[in-house]
């Protein structure tokens, strides 16, 4: 086009396609068909090269094309925010994503900028572009378009908080934001039965959020077709309802009812009005992906049926019917675009694989280590030398990190002071704060955007704050009862862990979850005593801590805020107030670094490891038994469970000869299990009795409080232990 003649361009810029107040220029038209069959052609050639084992996977945005390049030419590329699903291929090409960048993720090259060889193809994701790295589950990326969605909101009201700021993980974070930004995400049909899709509409909508959700209904989920999925088969009609909503359906098989769409659905989300949907119908050529064959549960006639909405066929017909290109254009156009896809394709196949030794980069920041020395730092003496509790600590740590940094938001469940907070500003209320009130006062000091209520949903909470961590914000978010994590545990699992190291570095979500755990607690019962580090422990990519005294939690909690990587800060509720361990204020920067254990009683006899709430009953029993015995134990406090300081275990054990591994969780398969292992594998020759662990039964913790005794490790049990290790 930029060669043409002057009248030829002023007649290729004029509007062709005129549907409602939209017009598309003859230039547009033939872009967006070049993009649409570049989208098509780019999957062919990868089924071909997935014949040839030359790929490993391939899943098709066939019949999807018109719809998003619709979607690609309404937004703006680096500019609005992107959280695209897997059939986006064609999206991804108009936002400016080359064929070859696509084609090297598909042969797994170390050159793939979206995850230098770790993600299947069509895991789309783009820096430059501001499209986000996204996992293979369905319906996680709603929730992070939300967050991000807010943090565009956010920073545009505190943009001071997006200034850089050397010595913590800000100053890897840059920060890039417009007051009318819009977040894509994109969602097929069957997973919109996905819960996060709909708790993700509940937050868009109640905060008038700019996202533009696009349903791409190609009728099946693999081999489930949309009735089984969706009550009605339309989910339209379900979701609209929603207030503050713009919604479309349309047939997104056509361009120009796509494009004017989208145009319409973007202008709504700018505007500040709220988000939009649009739910276009579409086709699915191809077959769900390469590792099945759709003719196994679909019938020839529907078959027959879809492909005479073929997207690309149809506005062929189109440019030709209208007169915007001749068959001989449309020739050319087609043949460029074939040369174009062989030339990457010929490149992709060339490239280098990633090597061995960069398996483990990325899992955890490169920048910033939790562990790094600046984090290691002495508390200060204050005018105030009070003995504090580990809920006031850690309260007051907020308070700290909230003065300090602006970016660091707190939202959860009850965290808020008042929500409707009228009364609360009048002095008339006391305010909530958190059912254990850690997170009393910061909805009063900080305002209203800096501390609020989440809905009552902890993939809303977790997902949300994925997508706010991503653009540069610090959620420390709290989920209520670590018994309840579990509706979270998706978001942990699969997206918070992953961003990192599933993107080869490019984005990353460090935030902070406060998590209150553990029993003890007298009638705490099954649902309000769970433990279960080890099941984070056992997700490369978080950090784990577990403090079981003040003057840890806070300084922990600090490093846990300041630090570059997602965190799980568990509290001991039967600590938070505990007489044992309690602190005077150790000043606004103290901080502990991760992984760094704490020798809580040096002993020579033998060793105990142990963490969180076992710590106090562990050094009544050893007190107990050097008082009764003359047994001297070594106590070590683990305080951070990954990393763990294997240097402060493998001194003690080579001093005492002996160790027990105790904590709270049950016993089989625990975090016991793998220090125990270790210890057996790199400590042998130093052991002279087998190394012991004491822990819960395997059983889940009763009300009854004589159960509740029986099934958590008492002081008698690790006295008891202790006692037998020593003898051995
Ligand atoms: C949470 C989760 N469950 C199951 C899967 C396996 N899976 C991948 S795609 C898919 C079907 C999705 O269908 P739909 O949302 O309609 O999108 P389409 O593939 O039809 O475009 C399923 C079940 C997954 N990736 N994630």
């Amino acid at each position: 086009m930029a060669r043409q003649s002057g009248t030829r361009v002023e007649e290729a810029r004029k509007p062709m396609a005129q549907v409602g107040s939209m017009a598309l220029t003859r230039e547009q038209l033939v872009e967006f068909y070049r993009l649409m069959y570049l989208s098509r052609r780019t999957d062919d050639r990868e089924i071909v090269l997935k014949r040839q084992q030359k790929i490993f996977f391939q899943i098709s945005c066939a019949g999807h094309e018109a719809l998003l390049v619709a979607a690609g030419m309404a937004l703006k590329p680096g500019y609005d925010w992107f959280f695209p699903y897997y059939r986006d291929r064609a999206i991804c090409l108009a936002l400016g994503n080359t064929v070859e960048e696509q084609l090297l993720q598909a042969v797994g090259a170390a050159a793939d900028t979206a995850s230098g060889g770790r993600q299947m193809p069509s895991h789309w994701a783009s820096k430059k572009l501001n499209i986000v790295s996204p996992s293979s589950s369905t319906a996680t990326q709603c929730l992070h378009a939300v967050g991000c969605a807010e943090a565009g909101r956010y920073f545009s009201r505190h943009p001071e908080a997006a200034a850089k700021h050397e010595g913590d993980y800000r100053e890897f974070k840059e920060v890039r934001f417009h007051g009318d930004e819009v977040a894509y995400v994109s969602i097929g049909e069957g997973s919109t039965s996905q819960g996060e899709f709909w708790e993700s509409l509940n937050t868009a909508s109640n905060g008038k959020l700019p996202v533009l959700y696009v349903v791409e209904d190609n009728g099946y989920a693999i081999s489930t077709p949309v009735e089984a999925n969706t009550p009605g088969g339309n989910i339209s009609r379900l979701i609209a309802n929603f207030p503050n909503f713009h919604f479309a359906e349309i047939d997104g098989t056509d361009p120009i009812v796509s494009y004017n769409a989208m145009v319409e659905a973007v202008a709504y989300c700018r505007s500040g009005k709220g988000p939009a949907l649009v739910h276009g119908h579409v086709i699915r050529p191809y077959s769900h992906s390469m590792s099945e064959d759709e003719r196994d549960y679909r019938s020839r006639a529907e078959l027959e049926a879809d492909a005479l909405r073929d997207p690309i066929s149809k506005m062929q017909v189109w440019l030709l019917r209208e007169g915007i290109l001749d068959a001989e254009q449309i020739n050319a156009l087609e043949r460029k675009v074939d040369e174009e896809v062989q030339r990457a394709s010929d490149r992709a196949v060339q490239a280098v694989f990633p090597t061995v030794d960069s398996i483990t980069k990325h899992v955890y920041s490169e920048n910033l280590s939790s562990q790094d020395a600046r984090f290691d730092t002495q508390p200060m003496a204050t005018a105030d030398a009070t003995e504090r509790t580990m809920a006031d600590l850690i309260n007051t740590c907020l308070k700290d990190e909230m003065r300090r940094d602006e970016r660091v938001v707190v939202f959860g469940e009850d965290v808020a002071d008042a929500t409707r907070d009228e009364a609360l500003r009048a002095g008339q209320l006391k305010g909530k704060g958190g059912v254990f009130k850690l997170t009393s006062g910061l909805q009063k000091e900080f305002g209203n955007d800096r501390c609020w209520n989440s809905p009552l949903a902890e993939a809303n909470i977790t997902g949300r704050a994925i997508g706010m961590a991503v653009r540069g914000m610090k959620p420390v978010v709290e989920i209520q009862f670590f018994d309840y994590i579990w509706p979270a545990m998706h978001q942990m699992r699969n997206e918070l862990a992953l961003v990192r190291w599933r993107s080869n570095g490019e984005f990353s979500c460090p935030l902070v979850m406060r998590v209150p755990i553990g029993g003890y607690l007298t009638g705490g019962s099954i649902y309000h005593s769970q433990s279960g580090e080890s099941i984070f422990t056992h997700t490369p990519g978080v950090r784990v801590v577990m403090p079981s005294n003040a003057l840890d939690a806070l300084g922990l909690l600090r490093t846990a805020i300041r630090c570059d990587d997602p965190v799980l800060f568990l509290e001991h509720k039967r600590l938070y107030r505990e007489t044992f361990g309690r602190a005077a204020y150790p000043g606004p920067d103290y901080c502990i670094p991760f992984g760094k254990a704490k020798i809580v009683r040096p002993g020579k006899d033998l060793t105990v490891v142990t963490y969180g709430a076992v710590v106090p009953r562990a050094l009544q029993a050893a007190q107990k038994l050097h008082r009764d015995e003359g047994i001297d134990v070594e106590l070590i406090d683990l305080r951070s469970l990954t990393p763990y300081d294997w240097e402060a275990i493998a001194e003690s054990v080579k001093k005492t000869n002996r160790v027990i591994v105790a904590h709270e969780d049950m016993l089989s398969w625990g975090y016991g299990a793998e220090i125990a292992a270790r210890i057996g594998d790199e400590l042998f020759h130093d052991l002279d009795a087998p190394v012991r662990r004491v822990a819960a039964m395997d059983t889940f913790v009763a009300y009854q409080p004589l159960l509740e005794d029986a099934i958590l490790p008492q002081p008698e049990d690790l006295y008891r232990a202790m006692a037998e290790l020593a003898a051995f």
